[in-house]
């Protein structure tokens, strides 16, 4: 019999209502001393209790509660929730209670998702995609986080694994049956094309530009330049708020500083970084070091030269690269256009353009319009792992080494969803849970 747990579900601060969530084989007797001598609330039914230590006999408020049985609840345990005043005293009282309760403890991060997971309320996917969902900052976030919770990419990934299994299950006729003729023989050579279709509908899964994984980081765009080009200037008349240190002192900025932005529903995060140049003392190099670390990693550069600039580090930069021209206010008004997006943190201009040309670089990486089957590598690995066991497939070995590979093929994609999982990854994946979830 497992643990009853429980746990603040509600955020930690001043607020009106807070939730405390518990589950498990003792939730019931608990709920009962919480509430001695008043009726046990009926199932899903919301009740007005008042809740008392039941050591003490000291009432700590007078709340909503929710009772759950099993197997009608989010974990698929015996529960309950109290709705009590999010006062500090409130909630410690409920909780010491709580603790006093016989056979309760303190829940682990993630625990109660763990335990639906566990009782197959939802399968490993449909997890992540609620502890996306909690973290979700954006719009494109919480859609895609919805998707994922929805089931959008089990559905996928275990239409994939019962073609594969029903695949296996005919070659495995086949080779025990081959001498009685009373299945088709031709299996073998008709696997080749078979998988054919499901090899192209997971290549084109693959082929997605890892925006899954990008939407939930968010669209990294690092500023790079020569020291002194105004990037932390930029940086600030992007954010509007003064995040960055500027200076007038070359290589200021030695640490690459981060601001995240909702762009029009796009998560972007800004990196600000020490100027890329030659040189200068030991932790100017480390800066540069990170610098040109980061903006390799970018989804974006800005690459940012003033008007007096010589440095041009540009062909230093690998991916997507926007060249600016910075402190254009400092050319007289009648100089030849470069071809170069001109912008002056000091007067404002081209400030608005470029955040909307930043959304739309983000757009096109992202297409928020339609969510992504993966988000996390976790998700990349087994579908390539399965693909490959696959293609192995396709290079005509014996039928029984080919049997082998729909095997593997299968249980890649039923780890994805959490057929096949042992204790360490799914330790990982809740672990990063918050407390009470
Ligand atoms: N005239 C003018 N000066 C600027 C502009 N942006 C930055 N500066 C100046 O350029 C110097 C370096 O700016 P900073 O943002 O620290 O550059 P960074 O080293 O690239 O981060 C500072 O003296 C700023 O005041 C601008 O748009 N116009
Ligand atoms: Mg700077």
């Amino acid at each position: 019999m497992s643990d009853t747990i429980f746990a603040l579900a509600s955020g930690e601060g001043l607020c009106a209502i807070s939730v405390i969530r518990v589950s498990g084989p003792h939730a019931d007797p608990a709920l009962r001393s919480l509430c001695a001598g008043q009726p046990v609330p009926k199932p899903r039914l919301v009740a007005l209790r008042t809740i008392a230590n039941p050591t003490s006999g000291a009432i700590l408020d007078r709340c909503l509660v929710i009772r759950f049985l099993a197997p009608a609840s989010f974990t698929g345990e015996n529960g309950f929730e109290l709705h009590i005043h999010g006062g500090r005293a409130v909630i410690v009282g409920v909780l010491e209670a709580l603790g006093q309760c016989a056979d309760l403890r303190l829940a682990e991060p993630g625990e109660f998702t763990r335990r639906a997971f566990l009782n197959g309320k939802l399968d490993l996917t449909e997890a992540e995609g609620l502890a996306d969902l909690i973290e979700a900052n954006t719009v494109a976030q919480r859609d895609q986080a919805l998707a994922l919770a929805g089931g959008l990419l089990r559905t996928r990934a275990d239409a994939w694994r019962r073609d594969i299994l029903s695949l296996q299950a005919e070659v495995e006729a086949d080779i025990d049956f081959s001498d009685e003729g009373d299945v088709p023989s031709d299996v073998a050579a008709a696997l080749v094309t078979r998988i054919e279709p499901l090899c192209a509908d997971m290549e084109a899964v693959l082929a997605d530009g890892r925006r899954g994984e990008i939407l939930r980081r968010g669209f990294t765009v690092v500023l790079a330049g020569a020291p002194n080009a105004g990037k932390s200037s930029l940086m600030n008349a992007l954010v509007r708020r003064d995040v960055a240190i500027v200076s007038s002192v070359p290589g200021t900025t030695r640490d690459p500083i981060e601001i995240s932005l909702d762009l029009d529903g796009l998560p972007v995060t800004l990196v600000d970084t020490a100027g890329l140049r030659e040189a200068g003392d030991d932790i100017e190099k480390e800066g540069i070091k990170r610098a040109r670390a980061r903006a390799d990693a970018a989804d974006l550069v800005l690459w940012l030269s003033g008007p007096d600039e010589v440095y041009d580090g540009l062909g230093l930069l690998n991916g997507s690269v926007l060249p600016i021209l910075s402190k254009c206010d400092l050319l007289p008004a009648d100089s030849a256009p470069e071809q170069k997006h001109r912008i002056s943190a000091h007067t404002g201009e081209g400030i608005e353009a470029l955040l909307g040309m930043i959304t739309d670089y983000a757009r096109a990486a992202l297409r928020p319009e339609e969510p992504a089957i993966m988000s996390r590598q976790r998700h990349r690995q087994g579908i390539s792992n399965a693909l490959e066991a696959l293609h192995r497939i396709k290079q005509g070995l014996p039928i029984e080494v080919g049997a082998e590979d729909l095997r593997i093929a299968a249980r890649s994609l039923g780890a994805i969803i959490g057929l096949v999982s042992p204790e360490d990854v799914l330790g990982e994946i809740f672990g990063r849970f918050c407390i009470g979830k």
